[in-house]
């Protein structure tokens, strides 16, 4: 029999190390993680320095911020904080004051009148004050939302372990629009979703209203995203019908205390479908009556609502082209519709058509005539590459070349051609490239980022308990927020790294540290093990997963990988210099200049630009049949460098659930690395007719075998899902 002392002892000892070897972290709660701050002598620091709150929440945003901080601050520093809401209360050591000088006498007693004029309608300031012979610290801004704001900036610097000592910060967003684009089905299935299923769960609103939808707006509020659009750009018309406007109108009351607007994509056809017109002709005088009376009737739901996003004769989706219109009169009929409510038109240049021209080349074409033909409140959204979200990609030639026209820079987070949620890639590396790329439109120094207005970006985020799929991937929605916050700031993939790896995994230094090398380097190799050297859109046809270069039977011969990689003989890739498509001429002279000549072209860029010859040598030394392989082989090995990397943090106090659940993953990208690696060399090699590298681990299958693998959809899900690999 075992003795009572015996049983305590193991309730003891269960109680003392169960937290530590079973504590499971599904990742719901992302970023915004308030555990108690395990270091002695920083949580005496904050709790000193942050006694109690002094708080003036009359409003739902200035009450999402007491709550957000209260939350945190009860959790990080382990005990519970005073929150005050008296007008003309007390100031005592430490007490940390939060409002905006029409709210909150204190807060005018500052007379920080100046500093606060540059913040505008949603910047902070963080900073240490004196008051009545008091000190603490003060978050304050022009606007509630501005104060929202900057308590999560706070609460970033005590999850982060920053010292408070000498606060001072101001900060402003860089761009105005903020916004995630949901592809998003109305039956709840997602395009280019690897999460699961939309968040938006429209058969049970507006009357249910899941909590997951104000976790969703804390998360964007918590990085700057101020607005939503909640469905497809693929749009249903069924979205502006009565029943489901209400369905809208119950998340924009939940998203409207957290600064976000919501934003409709909408089908051009809609006055047809659901409005009974026999036409869509944007310059019908029955079809713009339409519009004007559907978007008098939007607001009647949604008060603030944004605006539309639409994509038009793009991809089988209906347009001003049907009734031989332009894109401009299209969007000036919705615009004209919008305009008495100050609401927007975001009009995607993603347009290609069938036709002999390069289909990189076809936006510009498209698009650049009809600068200046546009209403104030119609802004352009252009992909971050004139191709389609590649591995990599030169930025659009759109950018800096319509100035007469606000732009919209689109990148997608969700990762269609990067490994869907299986590979752990980090993008702010790719977001930044853009961002900081010089179109010298202006002159030296004209990034993209100065050519901009916003930023949208496409969501990875669905209804899997840690809301991205892969836990990495939640890096992404964090970054691109982050990024689009602070857009003209350089450098800020690492210091963004940084910010997320401490608030969602550890301060461990060492964790950090290696996460931080693993997460930098993630683009790169992947970019190595599937497109090298400028390769692009060699993926499986239509689900975009693994590699197909030899893929030749699309109905239209720009869906085909060997339209973008042009192999033969000779050599491989695809001239776009005078001599070839010339798509480099819609860049401006002295962008050309960088990619012009296939002597001083970039290796990284080379075939995209060039048709280089198999036994011509890039910068690295080696002729580009050397370097191919040097590059498929360096993936796989830097994806089986990350798999050390992670499985030596196994006992670094991460916890054992997440642990998991990406050694797991990483086992998928190694495989798929090599997958990768192994079909691409041995087709090209049917060009290059050269041998694999000697002593290099060589190719476990044919090439007939990768090309017969089939990909197995879920029924019903095209282009949402990750498809299963089923061997021949
Ligand atoms: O990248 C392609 C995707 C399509 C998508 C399209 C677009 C929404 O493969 O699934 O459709 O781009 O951006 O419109």
């Amino acid at each position: 029999m075992t003795h009572p002392r015996s049983i305590l002892l193991v309730f003891f000892l269960s109680a003392c190390l169960l937290p530590r070897l079973t504590r499971a972290e599904d990742g719901y709660r992302l970023w915004l993680r308030y555990d108690r701050i395990d270091d002695p002598r920083l949580l005496q620091e904050y709790r000193s320095s942050i006694r109690g709150v002094l708080v003036y929440d009359k409003s739902p945003t200035l009450h999402a911020a007491a709550n957000e901080l209260k939350n945190g601050l009860d959790g990080l520093l382990g005990q519970q904080i005073s929150f005050m809401n008296n007008v003309f209360g007390w100031v005592g050591r430490g007490a940390l004051i939060i409002g905006t000088p029409t709210s909150s006498p204190l807060v005018a007693d500052l007379h920080w009148t100046d500093n606060l004029s540059r913040l505008g309608n949603e910047g902070f300031m963080i900073r240490r004050y004196k008051l009545k012979d008091q000190s603490g610290i003060a978050i304050v801004a022009n606007t509630d939302i501005g104060i929202l704001y900057g308590v999560c900036h706070f609460l970033r610097l005590l999850q982060t372990h920053q010292s408070l000592e000498s606060l001072d910060i101001t900060s402003i967003p860089a761009l105005h629009y903020r916004v995630l684009d949901h592809w998003d089905n109305l039956n709840r299935t997602v395009e280019r979703g690897y999460a699961g299923l939309s968040i938006f769960d429209w058969w049970t609103l507006p009357l249910y209203k899941d909590s997951r939808y104000t976790d969703y707006a804390r998360a964007n509020a918590s990085v700057g995203i101020n607005g939503s659009v909640l469905n497809s750009v693929n749009a249903s018309p069924i979205i502006l019908t009565p029943a489901w406007l209400a369905k809208s109108a119950a998340l924009a009351d939940i998203f409207r205390p957290y600064g976000i607007r919501v934003y409709l994509s909408v089908n051009f056809s809609s006055p047809m479908t659901i409005g009974g017109l026999p036409t869509a002709d944007p310059l019908d005088p029955a079809v713009q009556a339409w519009w004007k009376k559907k978007v008098d009737e939007i607001y009647s739901y949604i008060p603030d609502f944004g605006g539309f996003l639409v994509k038009a004769n793009s991809e089988g989706q209906p347009g001003p082209q049907n009734y031989g219109r332009s894109h401009a009169d299209g969007a000036n009929t919705l615009a004209d519709a919008l305009a008495p409510h100050q609401g927007i038109i975001i009009w995607r240049a993603f347009v290609y058509n069938e036709s002999s021209e390069d289909r990189v080349k076809q936006a510009y074409d498209e698009f650049k005539p009809l600068d200046g033909k546009f209403r104030n409140n119609v802004l352009l959204q252009v992909k971050n590459g004139p191709l389609d979200f590649q591995p990599r990609e030169p930025f659009s030639p759109l950018f800096g070349a319509v100035p007469n026209t606000p732009l919209m820079l689109e990148m997608q987070i969700t990762q269609e051609y990067l490994g869907f949620s299986n590979h752990l890639v980090y993008l702010a590396p790719l977001f930044e490239e853009c961002l900081h790329a010089d179109t010298y439109t202006k002159g030296k120094g004209t990034p993209v980022s100065a050519t901009i207005t916003g930023m949208a970006g496409v969501a990875n985020i669905g209804n899997d308990i840690n809301w991205c799929g892969h836990p990495f991937a939640q890096a992404n929605w964090y970054a691109f927020g982050r990024l689009a916050w602070c857009a003209s700031a350089t450098n800020l993939s690492a210091l963004i790294a940084d910010e997320w790896i401490r608030q969602t995994f550890s301060n461990n230094p060492g964790v950090v540290d290696t996460l931080k090398k693993m997460m930098l380097a993630s683009r790169e190799i992947a970019v190595d093990y599937m497109t090298p050297l400028g390769l692009a859109h060699i993926m499986g046809y239509s689900h975009h997963y693994g590699p197909a270069p030899w893929y030749d039977k699309a109905s239209r011969a720009d869906w085909n990988p060997v339209y973008f990689h042009r192999a033969d003989s000779a050599g491989l890739g695809f001239d776009r210099t005078a001599t070839g498509s010339n798509a480099l001429e819609q860049y401006a002279p002295a962008a050309r200049t960088l990619w012009a000549d296939k002597k001083d072209c970039p290796d990284n860029a080379v075939l995209w630009w060039h048709h280089v010859g198999w036994n011509d040598r890039l910068h690295s030394g080696r002729t580009l049949w050397e370097e191919l392989c040097h590059k498929y082989y360096t993936g796989v090995d830097s994806v089986r460098w990350m798999q050390k990397c992670w499985d030596a943090l196994q006992l670094s106090g991460i916890d054992n659930q997440r642990w998991q659940q990406v050694k797991m993953l990483l086992c998928i990208q190694q495989q798929d690395a090599v997958w990768w690696r192994n079909a691409c060399l041995l087709y090209f090699q049917t060009f290059s007719r050269q041998p694999l590298p000697a002593g290099a681990e060589q190719p476990d299958h044919t090439l007939a075998y990768y090309e017969n693998l089939q990909l197995y959809y879920a029924p019903g899900t095209a282009n949402s899902g990750v498809p299963q690999k089923i061997n021949p």
